[in-house]
């Protein structure tokens, strides 16, 4: 779908200024957020983390300007709806409480996406997941690390973390975001609230966030029980009814995706559901999807979409 867009402009730090970025035929030259005047935006993206929104949020909606943001900060406001279109667009209704719509963290967007039409039908009682999250989740200098540790270990050479508490080269670590007294990471923690934001404030849910050396796309291990009778067979179905899923059945030749097949690609990849033996009404199954779309830009340009087109 085309809208006309009358005026788009891309502000950033001080650091930024005068930086040409391309959006589609344009180049933009980047501006400070500092001085930058809302007044003339309908809808600002905020992807610059907490303490950029806590500070400038604020100025922009006062200007009228509606804010999708991106990073964490708003996200458990109870007056900021917490959207991904698949599974609670009815919630975007309240946009204007704040003129604020948050975002969820890149590991729940696929989650909700697949799990939300199996509550419609079956009710979750309890998530466990175990997520592989790609350095790209924590930006561009934990990408360079990644490869620039992998170049030197090739000349037996040792390049120390900067941006990762432990060497991501060769390794893995369950080691997201900073930890809390319980034990938990502070990652693990959003995405549990998260949950429980956007699928039912009943669903509990236990998760392991980790660092995998891979540069895009997240993989998410899950087992989901359920409250109504439900198997790996019926769950394929619904599923494959989602226009944003793409299913890895049992039957295909190709059985499940990898983070590598999916970089660059829009959909969530579910694959490998299967009847959990141990326990009735339990499913696990796989999930991949980009970390920088679906999980990320891609989410909050489709909210952009849906509130053109419900009330713009
Ligand atoms: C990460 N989920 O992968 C974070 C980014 N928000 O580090």
């Amino acid at each position: 779908k085309k809208y006309n867009i009358a005026v788009i402009g891309a502000t950033a730090s001080n650091d930024s200024i005068g930086t040409d970025i391309q959006f589609g035929n344009l180049t933009l030259k980047v501006s400070t957020l500092d001085n930058f005047n809302f007044s003339k935006i309908d809808i600002a993206f905020f992807a610059a983390g907490s303490k950029i929104s806590r500070e400038h949020i604020p100025q922009a909606t006062s200007k009228g300007c509606i804010v999708i943001d991106k990073s964490s900060f708003f996200r458990f406001d109870k007056d900021v709806p917490l959207i991904v279109p698949e599974a609670n667009l009815s919630d975007i209704k309240n946009y204007n409480i704040k003129n604020i719509i948050a975002s969820p963290n890149c590991c729940t967007i696929p989650i909700v996406t697949t799990l939300k039409p199996l509550d419609n039908e079956a009710i979750i009682k309890r998530i466990v997941a175990s997520t592989y999250q790609s350095v790209s989740g924590a930006g561009k200098l934990a990408m360079d690390e990644l490869y620039n540790q992998t170049k030197a270990k090739y000349i037996f050479d040792d390049l120390p973390p900067k941006i990762f508490p432990k060497q991501i080269a060769f390794n893995l670590f369950p080691h997201i975001g900073d930890f809390n007294q319980d034990g938990s990471t502070t990652e693990e923690f959003k995405i549990s609230l998260e949950l429980e934001k956007i699928i039912n404030p009943y669903v509990k849910s236990n998760i392991t966030c980790v660092r995998v050396p891979v540069f895009i796309s997240h993989a998410i291990s899950l087992n989901v029980e359920f409250k109504k009778q439900i198997n790996a067979k019926e769950a394929e179905k619904i599923l494959k009814e989602s226009d944003s899923i793409k299913l890895h059945s049992i039957s295909d030749k190709l059985q499940y995706s990898s983070p590598i097949d999916v970089a660059g690609d829009d959909f969530v990849h579910v694959s490998r559901i299967r009847n959990d033996k141990s326990q009735k009404n339990t499913l696990s199954l796989w999930i991949t999807s980009d970390n920088l779309r679906k999980g990320a830009a891609l989410n909050a340009v489709q909210i952009a979409e849906e509130l053109v087109k419900q009330y713009l």
